[in-house]
């Protein structure tokens, strides 16, 4: 098995593609998305608690990232020598409760740890690792996918704006999410722009989404999250795509805070507002968005900048990480299997039921 996971990292690496997250050398690596933009540094995770450690402190993060930092985090379990049922299950628990909102992390670590108390011991590493490798090779797939349905809704000279960062660091390598249609789109030899929202307090959108789209040679601007009701307003972007934590079955988007006031100012504007999502976001299971649990982080993230008091001493900080877009303010759900417009409810499911 682990001559299989070595050939697949190997294929991986081979691709046009910016890897979040591997497995080489009996260790998980990730690249530390906290350094970025100035410092390329690799973490060598060598223990599940690390993994989660590192999920927990966003140093891999993005809802797909997330997914895949959980699956390596299972597969080195299953091939140390306790790779037990038990151990397997201790680890998932551990995962899971890094980061409550993005649904794909919960659903991938079900699907690889699932039914593993009815597998002969000799067997747990391969089906792990099979499982794993699985996995990997759909978030791909899908991201590819997602990038050829969205293509379509950018125009040659158009102007998308983003926030957060939804991209290859944020997924499998690709595009992740939000960048999968702008990729695809350059690669069909249109002309695109982006506005990227800078996204406090991580700045996911000036460390990450810049640096990202300046690899492909995509032009960006930063604004500062306040900006996007007067650049909408003024006509500077054709269209807004963000990527989503996690989609309820009614078109619900919960997603980094600050989409939901650029979808109101998306739909004061007129400018088509669309998140870029895929079977794995869309959680069946929560009727509406009231339902999603929106994770609680620490309020000291938003009281200081890069280890610095932003406020006097005595301030209150309050730190949701995400928030709700009501399903009316968006325009479609670009997906692996299409373009989802309303009604959600009805469409929403289909793609998920297959
Ligand atoms: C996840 C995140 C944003 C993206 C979702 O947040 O990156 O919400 O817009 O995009 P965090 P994706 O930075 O807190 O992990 O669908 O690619 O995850």
């Amino acid at each position: 098995m682990l001559s299989k996971i070595e050939s697949l990292v190997r294929e991986l690496k081979e691709q046009n593609l910016l890897l979040p997250i591997w497995f080489e050398g009996g260790r998980v690596v990730a690249l530390d998305q906290t350094r970025l933009p100035f410092e390329e540094v690799h973490l060598n995770l060598a223990t599940v608690e690390e993994v989660a450690a590192a999920i927990r402190e966003m140093r891999v993060r993005g809802s797909g990232a997330i997914a895949l930092a959980g699956a390596w985090g299972l597969w080195m379990e299953a091939a140390s020598g306790t790779g037990s049922p038990a151990g397997i299950e201790r680890a998932r628990l551990l995962l899971q409760e890094t980061r409550p909102t993005a649904v794909s992390l919960r659903k991938t670590l079900d699907e690889i740890a699932g039914g593993l108390s009815d597998c002969p011991a000799v067997e747990i590493a391969e089906t792990v690792g099979n499982r794993v490798m699985a996995v990997v090779r759909r978030h791909l797939a899908f991201e590819r996918a997602i990038g050829s349905s969205g293509a379509g809704l950018i125009q040659d000279g158009a102007t998308v704006l983003t926030h957060c960062h939804s991209g290859a660091l944020a997924g499998a390598g690709y595009g992740g999410r939000a960048l999968s249609p702008i990729r695809a789109a350059v690669e069909q030899g249109k002309a695109v722009r982006v506005i990227a929202c800078e996204t406090r307090p991580y700045l996911q959108g000036s460390r990450i989404t810049a640096w990202e789209l300046l690899k492909l040679g995509v032009p960006v601007t930063l604004i500062t999250d306040g900006m996007s009701g007067l650049v909408l307003k003024e006509g500077m972007a054709d269209l807004v795509i963000v990527g989503s934590d996690r989609v309820a079955a009614n078109g619900d988007l919960a997603n980094k805070v600050g989409t939901y006031l650029h979808a109101l100012a998306a739909r004061e504007s007129g400018v088509p507002f669309y998140s870029a999502a895929s079977s794995h976001t869309i959680d069946l299971a929560a009727a509406s968005g009231q339902e999603i649990e929106i994770e609680l982080r620490d309020p000291a993230e938003v009281l200081t900048f890069q280890g610095k008091d932003i406020a006097p001493p005595g301030v209150q900080g309050l730190y949701p990480a995400f928030d709700i877009t009501p399903a009316a303010l968006i325009a479609g759900f670009i997906t692996e299997r299409g373009l989802i417009r309303p009604p959600y409810r009805e469409n929403l499911a289909r793609i998920v039921d297959g």
